[in-house]
Formats: C-alpha cells, structure tokens, sequence
C-alpha cells in the first residue's frame, strides 16, 4: 500500500471502529483448560478473524503465578478457563482489566454473580463440580466399593489407592478444600484432610492428572472435577466419576483480560467470542464436559446434570480472597503435606 493509500485507509478503519483492527494481529492467552479444548480455540478463532493465538496451557496456580511475575511488564492478553478462585484472586490484585460484555444477560446467573463481584473484571465460562473418579476395573479386581460419601475415602482398604492434586499449583485441589471447609467447618475438614493424606498416594501438580491416573489404571479413586470423566471414558478407558451424597462444590471456570494487555482490541474479541453459543460448544466437540455458561449453548447429555447433585452454596467472592487461600494452602502444607504417613 502507497503512503496515499495509507492515508485513505486510516479514517475509514476509524469509522469501522476498533473491530477494523482486531481483525489482524495477534493475541497472548493462557489457557487452563484441557489442551484439546484450548488447541481447538486456538485454531478456530485465529482462522475466522485472522489474527495469531499465540497460546500457552497452564493450571489456575501456575497462571496467577505468571500473571503476578508479569505486573509490571505484561505480555498476557487474556487468560481463558480453570477455576476461578484464582481468576477473583487476580481481580482482587488489580492484575485483570474491568469489563463488561454485552452478552453478559445470555449467560447462567451463577456466571453473571461470578462477574459483578469481581467488578467485571473475570466472568464465568463454564461450571463444573466436584467428585470422586473411579477405575471400575480396578475397583472389582480389589474387591473395593464405589465411595460414596466424603467418609468412604477414609477406610483403611483405600489406602494408597488415591490421588488428588497439590492444592499450591493446583485450584482444583483448591476447591476440595474450600468445599470440605464449607461442608465441615476449618477443624473437622483439616482432621478430615489428616486421615484422607494417610490413603493419598500422591498429590500430582495439576488437576486433572489423578482423574488421568485413575483412567489409566494407576490409581483406584481420585478427587477430581466430575466432568472430567465422560472425556477419559470416550478414549476407551474403564472410569467412571460420582459426586458424594453428602454435598459437595462447584468451580466456575472463568476468563479475565489482563490488565495492560498490549493487544486489547484483540483480548476484547477473543472474549466476545468464547461467551457465543457457538465458541462455547467446542468445549464438548473436545471432549470436556463442564456445563457452558451461555444458557443458549446446547448441553451435551455428558455434561453432569446439576439439579441430580447436592450441591453446597458455595462462597466464591469468600473463597476467592488472596488472605484466605493463603492461610487455608498453608494449613494444607503444615497439618497435611507434612505429616508423616
Ligand atoms: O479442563 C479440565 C479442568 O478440570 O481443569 C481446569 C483447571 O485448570 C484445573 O486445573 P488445575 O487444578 O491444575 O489448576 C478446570 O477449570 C477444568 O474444568
């Protein structure tokens, strides 16, 4: 293009408006959902608006943690899915932009309120909840029983069969505690999580690792979000996930623009996109059957159907505070982590 082109063209794209520009470019996410679903974004949106996803996977820890080391210099545009505890811990330290998208009236009640009390600075994508993985072979061949309630994991037979995440790098261990402390006041889940560690076998770093481990026949039980299963089942693999009877949490997946983000128009048009219909669906077109927060969205049957689980109100906007996770994930490492076994 000539500099008299160049010229023509720049009040033109003015009066299209900043969406003239979205359409090249590219844009920087950290994605914290599972890499099939995060790979499948990535190619679709860079190839319908033409601009570059640049897309790294992290777990929800591990994304703060690099969207606290880059405050001062951010190179994150936006941060798509994983619990959103710590997406409310990144609004709650300024590191996530205000704002406010016009599709926020489609969306479940449970992801507006995950938006208005983070002031619009993270919203909810999906929502999933808690519960126990189980290998259905390996269970029959040990002649142990599909745990049913919280008190089950405790049995002297399960010990050494179970695997749940690091609550440091990992919100799903995250939200077990928050719920377990919800569900049994800090003594008793703490006195709870003591004597789960003596059945524990491993605590792996990222989340959806026990329910992969279960899958794969090296573990009997993990405590992992329960839609995470049909995923696992679908490749061919003996698991199967229940929620306990006594109650239990959900996550509320959620995504954030960065604050100082260098490619905002971009970051505003990926966020736009991820809230359609049409964007949410490829979340189950990937396998992974968390319940979508647009209510337009068509519900894959494997989604896990709430109004069957008992669920707990659970407090995100008091759970997602950085003092409270903090005490809760030292308490973990000191009265659980730590102990001998
Ligand atoms: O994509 C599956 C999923 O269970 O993983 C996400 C989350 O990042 C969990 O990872 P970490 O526990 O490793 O942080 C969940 O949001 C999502 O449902």
């Amino acid at each position: 293009m000539n500099k008299k082109k160049v010229l023509l063209a720049a009040p033109l794209l003015l009066a299209l408006g900043t969406s003239a520009f979205a359409q090249s470019g590219e844009v920087n996410i950290i994605c914290s959902a599972q890499a099939d679903w995060c790979n499948l974004m990535q190619t679709t949106f860079g190839k319908t608006r033409g601009i570059k996803v640049n897309m790294t996977l992290k777990g929800s820890g591990e994304a703060l943690a690099q969207l606290v080391a880059e405050r001062a210099n951010p190179k994150t545009d936006l941060w798509f899915g994983g619990t959103g505890d710590p997406h409310l811990l990144a609004a709650e330290q300024n590191l996530t932009l205000e704002y406010k998208s016009s599709a926020l009236t489609q969306l479940h009640p449970w992801a507006q309120k995950q938006a208005a009390q983070a002031g619009f600075k993270t919203v909810g994508v999906y929502s999933g909840p808690l519960g126990f993985g189980y290998n259905t072979e390996l269970l029959a061949k040990k002649k142990l029983p599909v745990p049913k309630v919280w008190a089950d994991l405790l049995k002297p037979e399960y010990k050494g069969e179970i695997q749940v995440s690091d609550p440091r790098a990992s919100g799903t261990a995250y939200t077990m505690i928050a719920t377990l402390v919800q569900l049994m006041g800090e003594d008793k889940a703490f006195t709870y999580l003591s004597a789960l560690h003596q059945n524990v076998s491993t605590y792996p770093r990222s989340g959806v690792g026990p329910i992969k481990a279960v899958a794969r026949g090296e573990a009997a039980v993990s405590i992992s979000f329960v839609h995470d299963a049909p995923g696992e089942k679908a490749q061919g693999f003996p698991v199967d996930a229940i929620t306990p009877a006594d109650g239990t949490g959900a996550e509320i997946g959620s995504m954030s623009i960065v604050k100082g983000s260098r490619n905002l128009d971009n970051a505003k048009a990926f966020y736009e996109w991820a809230l359609t219909p049409g964007a949410q669906q490829f979340g189950a077109a990937a396998k992974q059957f968390q319940l979508p927060s647009n209510k337009n969205t068509p519900v894959d049957p494997r989604v896990p159907d709430f109004k069957k689980i008992k669920l707990i109100d659970y407090d995100y906007a008091q759970y997602g505070q950085s003092a409270i996770r903090k005490q809760l994930i030292l308490n973990w490492e000191r009265k659980v982590f730590n102990q001998p076994k």
